[in-house]
C-alpha cells in the first residue's frame, strides 16, 4: 500500500488569458493523498522556474481555492518570500519543493491545519513564493508557521519574509502591501 498523507491536495495552474478573468484562468490539474502520487506529479509537470513568466502553480488543501476569497483564505494572508532575478536558477524550484514537502507533512506541527495552501508566482520583475493560512489574527500561528518555513527554507538575512493580509493585497493592487508580520 501507498503511504498516506494527512489531508488531500489539490495542484492548480494559472496561466494568463485575456479573454478570461483571472479566475477564470485558474485551472485544477489534480489531486493526490499519497507520498507516491505527490512524487509521480510533481516528476510529471515541469519545475516552476520552467513555467513561461506570468504562470503560477498553487497547492491547496482540496477543498480550498487558490483565491482570497475562499472562506478559508478570507480572513488569512500570506507569508512572502520575494526572490531576486537571479534566484530564479539558484532557489526557485528548491524553495517551492521544500515549502510543498512541509505542506503535505504537516511539518507545522500544531498550526499545521492552519495551513491553506502556497503559491509560486514567476514573474519577470522577480519570482514570489507564498503559504497562504487561514487567520491572519492568530499571531502565534502565523509566527510559528513563518519560524518554521524560514529554519527548512534556509532563508538568510538576504531574502526577506513579511506576513501580509490578503484583505491588505486585496485594495492596494500595483502598489506595496504592509507587512502585517516580519522575519
Ligand atoms: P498576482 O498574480 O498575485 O501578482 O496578482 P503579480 O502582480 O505579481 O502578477 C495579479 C493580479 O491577479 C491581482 O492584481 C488581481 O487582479 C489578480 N488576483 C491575484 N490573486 C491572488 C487573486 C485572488 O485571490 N482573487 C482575485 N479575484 N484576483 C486575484
Amino acid at each position: 500500500i501507498k503511504h498516506p498523507l494527512q489531508n488531500t491536495w489539490t495542484l492548480w495552474y494559472y496561466e494568463p488569458d485575456r479573454t478570461k478573468t483571472w479566475e477564470e484562468s485558474q485551472r485544477e490539474i489534480t489531486s493526490f493523498d499519497t507520498a507516491e502520487d505527490f512524487w509521480s506529479l510533481y516528476n510529471h509537470i515541469k519545475t516552476a522556474s520552467e513555467l513561461r513568466q506570468g504562470c503560477d502553480y498553487s497547492m491547496f488543501k482540496q477543498g480550498i481555492r487558490p483565491m482570497w476569497e475562499d472562506d478559508q483564505n478570507k480572513c488569512g494572508g500570506r507569508w512572502l518570500i520575494n526572490l531576486d532575478k537571479k534566484q530564479r536558477t539558484t532557489d526557485l524550484d528548491n524553495f517551492w519543493l521544500e515549502i510543498l514537502l512541509c505542506m503535505i507533512g504537516e511539518a507545522f506541527n500544531e498550526y499545521s491545519d492552519d495551513v491553506c495552501g502556497a503559491v509560486v508566482n514567476v514573474r519577470p520583475k522577480g519570482d514570489k513564493l507564498g503559504v497562504w493560512t487561514s487567520n491572519a489574527d492568530c499571531a502565534d500561528s502565523v509566527m510559528e508557521i513563518g519560524r518554521k518555513l524560514k529554519e527548512r527554507l534556509r532563508i538568510t538575512s538576504k531574502t526577506t519574509m513579511g506576513y501580509q493580509v490578503h484583505k491588505d493585497t486585496m485594495v492596494k493592487a500595483g502598489s506595496q502591501t504592509k507587512n502585517t508580520y516580519t522575519l
